[in-house]
């Protein structure tokens, strides 16, 4: 059975989303950002960057979440991505979004949310909200024409983007200036595997 070394709360639910998505079972290693967990010598001969979330699929060790959901692509069921060409758009958008937006909707998170309050600073998430325009302007316009991103239906590219994306929901950012970002963006935090991972969650 597939390993995934992570938990819900981490970067490891972009992997457990797309396994849901898959039906495919697999065992969640729990495993916390703590120092004990990720700098210890077993894990780090896994994944010797000392993050999570990491995949052990038999001999097949992976690292990266973006890349790991791409690799799950691959295999045979509902989330497969056979063609070449999708796939390739699938990694293009997941780079993308990881290159262009990541840095900038984690900083907005931290300074809307997950910094203590005394130490948020409204005019660096003014700032950060202004530097997404450009990223998040591109991507409305990719989805004007096509519900999604790679192929008719949803597929990893969406899912990829999407639990990015996220994040900038979490954050209030207001998607009414991108309402083909927004409608995307509801249609994919809509589907029954991700309430189910957010259930999970709560229940940790
Ligand atoms: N680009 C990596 C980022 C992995 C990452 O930073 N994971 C965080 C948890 S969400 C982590 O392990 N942090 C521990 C640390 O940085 O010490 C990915 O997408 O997998």
């Amino acid at each position: 059975m597939l390993k995934l070394f992570g938990n819900t709360r981490s970067r490891a639910a972009r992997c457990m989303w797309m396994l849901e998505e898959m039906g495919e079972p697999y065992e969640l290693v729990e495993t916390s950002v703590r120092i004990d967990d990720l700098r210890n010598p077993a894990y780090l001969r896994l994944n010797p960057n000392a993050r999570i979330p990491t995949l052990v699929d038999g001999e097949v060790v992976l690292w990266e979440s973006m890349a790991i959901n791409l690799y799950l692509a691959r295999k045979p069921g509902p989330m497969e991505l056979a063609d070449a060409a999708a796939l390739g758009v699938a990694a293009q958008w997941s780079f993308w979004a990881v290159l262009e937006t990541e840095a900038l909707l984690l900083d907005l998170l931290s300074h809307r949310l997950l910094l203590a309050q005394h130490v948020r600073d409204p005019s660096i998430a003014e700032r950060d909200i202004l530097l997404l325009q450009r990223p998040l302007g591109i991507l409305d316009g990719a989805l004007k024409a096509r519900e999604y991103l790679a192929s008719k239906t949803f597929s990893v590219a969406d899912l990829n983007v999407a639990s990015l994306l996220g994040w900038g929901k979490l954050a209030q950012l207001d998607f009414a200036p991108y309402p083909n970002v927004a409608r995307w963006l509801e249609t994919c935090l809509s589907r029954p595997a991700y309430p189910s991972l957010l259930s999970l969650r709560r229940h940790k």
